[in-house]
């Protein structure tokens, strides 16, 4: 009975510490996360679940074959982040992004999407 209630308050104090470090996580992105734009997108908007710091934040998109096809300096306003993008062909790409939020703790993620047919 002891070890029962150390291990549920543990969980508690667990669960507690999650909460308190909600770190910024993707909320959403256009193009959409694995969706098909019907035409070339001109700039991927990547919006976070909190502000972002400019100085440590950054997003590469690539082509299939991994060149770049951002236009480079992603432009950075409290929670969202944006990059211009090349023209871009019918074809497969990937966005990975690297964030810092307000609270100086990093995340990252990547997905793809699809432009054409
Ligand atoms: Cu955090």
């Amino acid at each position: 009975m002891r070890i029962l209630t150390f291990a549920t308050t543990t969980f508690l104090a667990l669960a507690a510490t999650t909460t308190a470090h909600a770190h910024a996580v993707l909320d959403h992105a256009e193009p959409r996360v694995g969706s098909t734009a019907p035409a070339a997108p001109r700039e991927v908007v990547l919006t976070f679940s909190q502000n972002i710091e400019p100085a440590f934040s950054s997003v590469e998109v690539s082509d299939a074959k991994g060149a770049r096809v951002d236009q480079g300096k992603p432009v950075i306003s409290a929670t969202t982040m944006r990059v211009g993008l090349k023209p871009l062909p019918p074809g497969t790409y990937h966005v990975r992004w690297r964030v810092m939020s307000v609270d100086t703790h990093s995340t990252e993620g990547n997905f793809s999407f699809q432009v054409g047919k």
